[in-house]
């Protein structure tokens, strides 16, 4: 039905309902609107809304008052963030949410997502916050999101995810990068410490295995550094001193071994927590 078509049709059943005494705003016609569209294209990918969150979710609403939906201050009918919070959404992540182009906000943790983070999520060149935590994701981090230059927080915890593609070190912007609870099992890519604005990287709960990159002592800005229950092997490397802004560091339950480094002591003044515990560390805490 073209456009013109149902809006005459809706004027139409307006007036009659205007002879009955009922109040009838004009129907919202999704069609025109390209970021309306890329949301019912994200509500027919969900299978299952069990509590029906997106009920409301029709034309008879305004697109901008949708559940979870908020729109742009100035500019019409341009969504800015989609926040959908263990709402038991079950279904998979539909590629044309990237033609929400001004998207800045998308947060969708505590459902039951699966299958693949969507390549098209790196044409969101405005996302800011990306939280897809606890859900079923599979597969690795799109090398895609690259394109999302603004992202500063990456939230992908307690997913089912297994790779990190390189580009992730092109993500200049990433403050915050967690992803515990997956099934990573490489080594710790030492393309992190390209990501020099990190304050916090939590990759614990996983299967990395091998050394601690020492590259990793350009991260001048981090503060939290988790790396708990996972394989990691060796020596802690003495550049990680150079993580002057370290707060917390955790490395307990991996395979760690050698001594800790002295210089932690003078060179790390902002350390107020340590965790070490269940590895093979030897020598003596200074
Ligand atoms: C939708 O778009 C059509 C064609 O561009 C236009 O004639 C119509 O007035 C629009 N409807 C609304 C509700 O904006
Ligand atoms: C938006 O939703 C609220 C409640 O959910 C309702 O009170 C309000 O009238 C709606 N606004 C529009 C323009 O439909
Ligand atoms: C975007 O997300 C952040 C962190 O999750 C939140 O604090 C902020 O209020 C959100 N912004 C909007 C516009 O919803
Ligand atoms: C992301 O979602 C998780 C789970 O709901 C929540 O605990 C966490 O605070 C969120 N992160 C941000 C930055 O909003
Ligand atoms: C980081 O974000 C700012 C805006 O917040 C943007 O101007 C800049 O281009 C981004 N950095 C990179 C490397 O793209
Ligand atoms: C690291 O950053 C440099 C300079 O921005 C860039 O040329 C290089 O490709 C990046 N390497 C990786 C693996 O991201
Ligand atoms: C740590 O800092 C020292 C002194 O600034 C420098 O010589 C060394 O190369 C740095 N190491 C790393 C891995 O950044
Ligand atoms: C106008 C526009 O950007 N359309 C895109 C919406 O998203 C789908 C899926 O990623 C793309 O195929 C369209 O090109």
């Amino acid at each position: 039905m073209g456009y013109d078509k149902k809006c005459v049709m809706t004027k139409i059943l307006c007036f009659y309902l205007s002879l009955l005494g009922v109040q009838c705003s004009s129907t919202f016609i999704c069609e025109n609107y390209s970021d309306c569209q890329a949301l019912l294209k994200f509500k027919s990918a969900i299978a299952s809304d069990p509590d029906g969150h997106l009920q409301a979710w029709n034309e008879a609403n305004p697109f901008c008052n949708w559940t979870g939906v908020t729109c742009h201050e100035h500019v019409a009918n341009r969504v800015i963030a989609l926040e959908l919070a263990n709402m038991r959404l079950q279904g998979s992540l539909s590629p044309f949410l990237s033609n929400l182009s001004l998207l800045t906000n998308l947060s969708l943790p505590g459902n039951a997502f699966h299958g693949e983070i969507p390549a098209s999520f790196g044409e969101l060149s405005e996302l800011v916050h990306l939280n897809l935590t606890e859900n079923k994701l599979q597969g690795i981090i799109p090398a895609s999101l690259q394109g999302c230059q603004r992202l500063k927080f990456m939230y992908l915890d307690v997913n089912h995810l297994t790779g990190i593609p390189e580009e992730i070190g092109l993500m200049k912007n990433l403050t915050h990068f967690s992803i515990t609870y997956n099934i990573f099992t490489s080594s710790i890519p030492s393309f992190l410490s390209n990501l020099t604005e990190l304050t916090r990287l939590e990759l614990s709960f996983n299967y990395f295995r091998g050394k601690i990159p020492p590259e990793l002592g350009a991260l001048k800005k981090l503060e939290i550094l988790y790396f708990h229950v996972n394989y990691l092997e060796g020596s802690i490397p003495s550049a990680l001193s150079n993580c002057t802004a370290l707060r917390e560091i955790s490395l307990i339950d991996n395979r760690l071994s050698g001594e800790i480094p002295f210089e932690w002591g003078s060179k790390l003044q902002n350390l107020q927590k340590v965790y070490l515990s269940i590895n093979k560390f030897s020598g003596k805490i200074w």
